[in-house]
């Protein structure tokens, strides 16, 4: 099937400031994201997915100002960090990197604008109130107060805000609160989990009032059209960037038509507001379709610490990966921590998880059947006699993975996929363990063959669902199973068995339990 026979599915993460080094949060996002993705594109989907970074503001403007060069210098050489983290060490399939700085993005931002303006809803005015450059965010007064150090903060973050007076566009959000109450009761799903929309619904029903949209104080940002004294509020231009990554303005263009509404968007909890409601407001008013679903993850932090760069115990993806190997850190982050909530991670829960999950669970029994077919079978897929009773409900429990797994992918609830999967492997370890292969061998070899290949099997079908997950250990688990075709690995081959008698290659240890790398 080419491309344009399927069905697009176009998905987004969040676009990273990059005014500092990417730390595990941004790997959490752009792992679940790219698992997403893949599962995707496995089940068929044309994936259209976009990540990149966002560099405007008043936040890129100060950090660049202390380290003495300009804002564009800090975006080139820090979106160049967050593009190397996503090639080089989490592996993300994304099929552009969106910098804002992009020339087609400043032609999307001004037109979003221009038909924000054309429909009455952008008015000029002055702001006075208190802006967070940290949060690049505007806090009421009653959001703020003021610290022991005499500080002024938002209360929500705990990062310093400064009083701010300036001539000011605002976009009336103020006349959106019932639409998109509205909206969000039409569409339940618009956002999740359900506890975090929650949250949103709250505050929009508390009330909302409009929102100044351009500054004046400095000029790193997209210059408002027919106005040069004013740049765009960052968050204006960041959020647009989605619609620029679908080709618009280019609203006729096939890349538009075919990818827009947006699928899907995945960001973290900080800002669920931005995207549950300003985005969409802006869209109402600019007349364009709304993304059909904003999942929110949850924060990860140090053994249950907030991470912070004060405290030192911020993680570097690229060191946790040198560690633990690639696969066991996706797979850990995505187990571990029921996607929208908080996690925790620390060394012990990364290792328990690599040796009892990946080299225990799916390794041994991999392992301990593949040698067995190796040395017993001819090196080949063993032939099943007829099926027993416990047989059958072990093949059946494996097939119902693939419909278990897209329920949980569609609500972006990756834990429950794993879970169903390692459930259905614990069940095969016993019946392993139970059946005896190796005592099958003496007694009675065409057994042992069915048993193996059932084993064999269920090792098919994990590793099928293991691939969004783990691309390269699944890949390699495939190889042993004698899969190498790309058409081997769709899930539109789940319902075909293992074929008796194909050739397979000698076997070779998958998932090693952890050791330190100076041990290895
Ligand atoms: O917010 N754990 O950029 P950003 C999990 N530029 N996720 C975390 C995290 C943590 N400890 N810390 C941050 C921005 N994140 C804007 C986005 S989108 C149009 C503009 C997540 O670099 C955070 O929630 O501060 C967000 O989804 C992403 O990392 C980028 O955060």
């Amino acid at each position: 099937m080419t491309d344009s026979e399927k069905t697009p599915f176009y998905m987004t993460t969040a676009i990273a400031y990059p005014n500092g080094e990417p730390h595990i949060g941004h790997a959490y996002e752009y792992i679940s994201a790219d698992a997403m993705a893949r599962f995707k594109r496995l089940d068929g989907y044309d994936v259209r997915f976009l990540t990149g970074t966002d560099e405007h503001g008043q936040k890129m403007e100060q950090t660049a100002q202390k380290l003495g060069m300009t804002a564009r210098q800090l975006a080139d050489r820090n979106a160049a960090v967050f593009k190397a983290l996503h090639d080089d060490v989490v592996h993300t399939s994304y099929d552009r990197f969106i910098r804002t700085t992009d020339e087609d993005h400043y032609a999307a931002a001004q037109e979003l604008w221009r038909r924000m303006e054309a429909a009455g809803d952008i008015y000029l005015d002055s702001y006075a109130g208190w802006y967070s450059v940290r949060d690049e965010q505007y806090w009421t007064e009653e959001e703020t107060h003021v610290r022991e150090d005499g500080v002024r903060v938002a209360t929500a973050t705990d990062t310093e805000v400064t009083w701010t007076e300036e001539e000011s566009y605002f976009f009336r959000l103020s006349a959106y609160q019932d639409r998109l109450l509205d909206y969000y009761r039409q569409h339940p799903d618009f956002a999740g989990p359900r506890s975090r929309f929650n949250e949103v619904i709250r505050f929009v029903e508390s009330g909302l009032n409009d929102l100044s949209i351009s500054r004046t104080s400095f000029d790193w940002g997209v210059p408002v059209p027919g106005n040069d004294k004013h740049v765009m509020y960052v968050w204006v231009d960041a959020l647009t960037n989605y619609l620029t990554g679908a080709g618009f303005p280019e609203t006729d263009s096939e890349s538009f038509t075919r990818y827009w509404p947006a699928d899907l968007h995945v960001i973290g909890k900080d800002i669920s507001r931005f995207h549950c409601i300003f985005w969409p407001a802006f869209l109402m008013s600019a007349g364009i379709e709304l993304p059909k679903r904003v999942v929110i993850h949850g924060f990860l932090h140090n053994n249950g610490v907030k991470m912070s760069k004060s405290l030192g115990n911020t993680v570097d993806p690229g060191e946790w990966v040198a560690r633990y190997g690639l696969d066991a850190v996706r797979f850990f982050l995505l187990r571990e921590v029921p996607y929208g909530a908080d996690g925790s991670y620390s060394h012990e829960a990364v290792v328990a998880r690599k040796n009892a999950d990946l080299a225990n669970n799916l390794g041994n029994l991999a392992q301990r059947s593949l040698s067995m077919v190796a040395k017993n079978c001819g090196a080949a897929v063993p032939t099943p006699g007829e099926f027993t009773v416990q047989d059958e409900q072990v093949l059946a429990a494996a097939d119902s993975l693939l419909a278990t797994s897209r329920l949980a992918y569609d609500s972006q609830e990756f834990h429950k996929a794993l879970e169903a999967a390692w459930t259905v492997l614990g069940d095969t370890n016993a019946y392993f363990a139970d059946q005896a292969p190796w005592v099958l061998r003496k007694t009675d070899a065409a057994r042992m063959e069915t048993v193996l290949y059932v084993t064999l099997e269920v090792l098919r079908k994990v590793a099928l669902l293991a691939q969004p997950v783990m691309p390269e250990s699944a890949g390699r688990l495939l190889d042993a199973l004698g899969q190498h075709t790309e058409a081997s690995r769709q899930f539109a081959a789940w319902p075909e068995r293992l074929r008796p008698g194909a050739p397979l290659p000698a076997p070779a240890p998958i998932f090693p339990r952890h050791e330190e790398p100076d041990e290895a």
